[in-house]
């Protein structure tokens, strides 16, 4: 998979060097690249705001920058109203508190691209002439409001990468994982068997396997039932 960036704040893509996602770079699994957005200003002061039409608060990000910027980055694929899945060309993602709600289907679906182009917007936004000519898809990470799009890029990344195939050890697997059942998981533990006077349920260490399996399922739903009763089928 491709990943580009488009910021104003390239440092804040470090965490793309460690950890899982820096293995996945290493291995060729994962090709990524940041750009700084002032590339694609043409003012001395390399000016990428400007204040809002209608008034209100904080400033915008003007469109022309962006616009430069996604002909270059995507090599001039993308269209004038765009098109599902041209093969071969990147989605284009505007992360944005105003976006539909990002969860683990839609990272599913993101971990089948071949290629993701990031629009990471600071201020007030950008400039919405920029998405409808340029975004597959403009995508919210929850009901909350960052200073910028850049976090929420790397949120998004983390949970798609973790998908690619080879990313994950053997020994893991994201089948398990909340979410993609449905529900929230058991809680797990290791050794030592009693810590700061805490035991261990006895059923995980029977070696019953079915046992096992009953009591994790159990704890998913008593957990999804008190903290995320939203994610279970309505009662009655
Ligand atoms: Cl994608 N961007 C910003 N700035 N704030 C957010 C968000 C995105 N998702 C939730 N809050």
């Amino acid at each position: 998979m491709r990943l580009d960036f488009v910021t104003i704040f390239p440092d804040y893509f470090a965490p793309l060097e460690l950890s899982l996602l820096g293995k996945a770079r290493e291995r060729g699994t994962l090709e990524v690249a940041v750009h700084d957005l002032r590339k694609w200003t043409d003012d001395v002061h390399r000016t990428v705001d400007d204040s809002p039409y209608g008034g209100g608060p904080g400033m915008i990000m003007k469109p022309e920058p962006w616009g430069r910027a996604l002909q270059e980055v995507t090599g001039g694929t993308a269209v004038a109203h765009r098109e599902p899945a041209q093969s071969g060309r990147a989605r284009v993602i505007v992360p944005t508190p105003a976006g539909r709600p990002f969860d683990q289907q839609l990272a599913a679906e993101l971990a089948g691209e071949p290629w993701l182009i990031f629009c990471c917007g600071r201020y007030e936004g950008i400039d919405a002439r920029v998405a409808e000519r340029w975004a597959d898809d403009e995508i919210s990470i929850g009901d909350y409001v960052l200073a910028g799009g850049e976090v929420a890029a790397l949120v998004m990344v983390e949970a798609v990468v973790r998908l690619l195939p080879g990313v994950l050890g053997n020994a893991e697997s994201a089948g398990d994982d909340s979410f993609s059942a449905g529900l929230l998981e058991a809680p797990s533990y290791t050794r030592p068997p009693e810590w700061e006077g805490i035991g261990v349920p006895d059923v995980l260490r029977s070696g019953d396997h079915g046992a096992i399996a009953a009591w994790r399922r159990e704890q998913s739903l008593l957990r999804t039932r008190m903290r995320r009763p939203d994610l279970l089928p309505p009662a009655g």
